[in-house]
């Protein structure tokens, strides 16, 4: 089910993230880059050595603030200058793709600052069914552009990467998480609200849960819950095996009102943060917040609702 569900997602990403190159381009769709009254100036999509060289100037950010909700799609193998370290210089980047074997390949963020092939950082990504990049600017204020990368594993494992130069210019600070990107324009990225994420979870069964992140210097970030996608017939509602107590979530948040939903009814997922509370949705149509756990120690793991085995609640279905 894990090998399915996750090649279902890496062909949604593919069509989904295909449909964002060439769309969240500049020069294709210049609501979501540059601010022209802000200063920025110009830039030439790719270098003389491109195939993909004739690609329109457009403007990219200016040399002492960022632009909100910047967002460039990297193709593979085709190089784009952007002044990713704000000195008013452009810097070539390439999201160079190389095939290993029939399924995989390695990847290879490389960045020429100021177009200098002496100058050259890298980060790569190696052996991997597929990959994404993208440029954002997740923070306006810190004279840096974030480069995105999602990929793949052979093992279905989404990890998704975010470097950023550091101060020295020498290397990239790098900061990585087991979630895939989500960029395109059904859901573009902006800097307020982010770029929309999945992470896979076993709280009541093995799914992709959706979040809104940006990235921070300490890592990842989420901004919004996790939230299940209820819509597929694969999910249907649990069957509770015990009594569930559940607190009422009202219109201002979590109430102090109990509500026990009896064994032999039915629960469906809400949204989790994974760390402290689940919310589900009621027969009658209100929802219902429990507490959670995760325990992922060797000797002690499982998931906890309300401090019962979540196994004990239903049966649950999680991956091979
Ligand atoms: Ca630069
Ligand atoms: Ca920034």
């Amino acid at each position: 089910m894990k090998r399915i569900m996750s090649t279902m997602l890496a062909l949604l990403a593919a069509v989904s993230m295909t449909a964002c190159i060439g769309v969240n381009k500049p020069e294709n769709n210049p609501e979501n880059t540059a601010d022209p009254t802000s200063g920025a100036v110009s830039t030439e999509a790719a270098s003389s050595d491109s195939p993909a060289g004739s690609e329109e100037a457009t403007e990219q950010p200016s040399a002492s603030t960022g632009i909100a909700d910047y967002c460039l799609s990297l193709s593979n193998n085709e190089p784009v200058m952007v002044d990713i370290d704000f000195d008013g210089v452009e810097d070539r980047v390439l999201f160079k793709q190389e095939p290993v074997s029939e399924w995989d390949y390695d990847y290879t963020l490389i960045v020429n600052l100021s177009g200098d092939e002496a100058n050259e950082i890298k980060y790569d990504v190696k052996n991997v069914y597929d990959g994404f990049a993208w440029i954002v600017d997740c923070d306006t204020d810190d004279s840096r552009l974030d480069i995105l990368i999602s990929s793949v594993e052979g093992s279905d494992d989404w990890e998704s990467a975010a470097c950023k130069l550091n101060d020295e210019r020498t290397d990239f600070n790098t900061v990585t998480d087991w979630v895939s990107i989500y960029i395109s324009t059904d859901e573009p990225f902006s800097t307020e609200n982010g770029f929309c994420a999945t992470r896979q979870s076993d709280v009541l069964g093995t799914r992709n849960l959706r979040t809104n992140m940006t990235v921070t210097n300490e890592g990842f970030m989420e901004l919004t819950p996790y939230y299940y996608d209820n819509s597929s017939d694969i999910y249907s509602p649990l069957t509770l095996l015990r009594d569930m107590t559940v607190f009422i979530v009202g219109d201002n948040g979590v109430t102090d009102e109990e509500f026990i939903i009896k064994e032999g009814e039915t629960i469906t997922p809400i949204c989790t943060d994974l760390n402290s509370y689940l919310d589900l949705s009621l027969a009658d149509g209100r929802t219902g917040r429990i507490a959670i756990e995760c325990h992922n120690t060797d000797d002690d793991w499982g998931i906890y609702l309300d401090g019962v085995k979540q196994d004990d609640y239903a049966e649950i279905h999680y991956a091979d």
